[in-house]
């Protein structure tokens, strides 16, 4: 069970691979919606990995030259405390194993105290992928830099140490991306024979969002796809609200959010009786699926793995008669094999040379034909263990 001590051994390690450097960390913020109205809250990982609390406005210092901890509670009035609740600082150190926690309006004079010993302090940056993008990053993070930068005249970046360290999945986080594994195999399990009953794949979509809550989960890991037909040809399609029709194969990428470890697996299934084309291709994904997951070891030169997963969707490309060579390989097969699965659905590896046991990764091969109207995609999730891999997701059939 995930409870204190993993977050304290976590900010230990962080604060070792920091030389015992100053780290102040903060949690994300609320979003706005619209008018009055806020999005579903999501806390940003890393500060979630170092202190187990899943509540906005929090932040989080180190000073690893003494070891000593602090939490920084958020400014809640008394209105919002009735509206929306909050987390008392008794129980906030009780869940981080932080003991002390301080106002927010002493926070400046914490950071002034602590500037005298360093003028370096370790904070994350902007995740550089949104700095071209129309995507608005969460200003949490960024305010929180630009304060640091009034205090010391150093501010790093300590995401690329993070992400290094939550890479290595340790055995509490495995059984908690278990758990969020396993209810995704037993919602599959149980949909795939209702498949015949569904109008809608929003119905399809609901039977699952059902099935997670009613077990507990928080519900999906991401946004569900399911897409049937043509729809399975657009990779992030979530509309999820065409007739099922029958003879067409419905593509399902879904993962349930069990805790906060997320699933992220993906079948193919028929809708009635298929053509022998779509069985072809189904089959010849499900070949390349077992092939790839096969070559997954520690040691494995990930170089070495893309190369060699050119190779066999090539030759699946090939097999069905859609083109030669790299490039049409890459017309059917447009998006990655593999990434990591943790804390996030795209959970940073930290581009390492080779592939670590505890890194847990997805597989998910995939052909879509626009011109047949066929996406077939098969998706599961592996662990690499200290000799070879585990496939957490195993249990749940691949056929189609
Ligand atoms: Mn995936």
């Amino acid at each position: 069970m995930i409870d204190s001590s993993f977050h304290k051994s976590n900010r230990r390690k962080l604060s070792k691979v920091l030389d015992g450097g100053i780290i102040v960390l903060s949690a994300h913020g609320l979003m706005q919606s619209s008018n009055d109205g806020t999005f579903k809250f999501k806390q940003e990982p890393n500060f979630w990995w170092l202190t187990g609390i899943n509540q906005p406005g929090w932040m989080l210092i180190i000073d690893g030259s003494t070891n000593r901890e602090w939490l920084v509670k958020p400014n809640i009035s008394d209105v919002d405390l009735i509206f929306n609740g909050g987390l008392a600082s008794d129980i906030a150190s009780q869940i981080s194993g932080v003991a002390d926690a301080i106002e927010r309006s002493n926070l400046g004079d914490l950071l002034t105290e602590l500037a005298v010993k360093s003028d370096c302090v370790y904070t994350i940056h902007m995740p550089e992928e949104f700095s071209h993008s129309e995507v608005y990053v969460n200003p949490a993070i960024g305010d929180l830099a630009k304060l640091l930068q009034l205090h010391f005249s150093n501010v790093k970046d300590c995401q690329p140490d993070l992400v290094k360290l939550r890479a290595i999945k340790q055995p509490v986080e495995i059984a908690a991306l278990k758990d969020s594994i396993d209810l995704t195999v037993r919602a599959f399990e149980h949909i795939k024979p209702l498949l015949s009953s569904f109008d809608y794949e929003y119905q399809i979509e609901a039977e699952f969002s059902y099935f997670f809550r009613k077990n507990g989960a928080v519900g999906h890991a991401y946004e569900p796809i399911v897409a049937s037909g043509n729809n399975a040809c657009t990779l992030h399609y979530e509309a999820n609200n065409d007739r099922l029709i029958k003879g067409q194969m419905v593509l399902l990428d879904i993962g349930a959010l069990s805790g906060m470890y997320g699933a992220d697996i993906s079948r193919t299934y028929a809708l009635g009786d298929v053509s022998n084309r779509q069985k072809q291709i189904h089959n010849a994904v499900t070949g390349a699926h077992r092939q790839i997951v096969g070559l997954l070891k520690p040691g494995l030169n990930v170089a070495d793995y893309h190369r060699q997963v050119d190779e066999i969707m090539t030759q699946v490309v090939e097999e069905l008669g859609l083109g030669n060579g790299i490039d049409a390989c890459r017309k059917y097969f447009p998006h990655a094999i593999s990434h990591g699965l943790g804390l996030d659905t795209h959970d940073a590896l930290g581009r390492p040379e080779c592939f670590l046991p505890g890194m847990v990764l997805t597989v998910e091969p995939g052909i879509y034909i626009p011109s047949e109207g066929i996406g077939v995609r098969i998706e599961d999730d592996i662990l690499i263990t200290d000799t070879s891999h585990i496939n957490l997701s195993a249990d749940l059939s691949i056929d189609l």
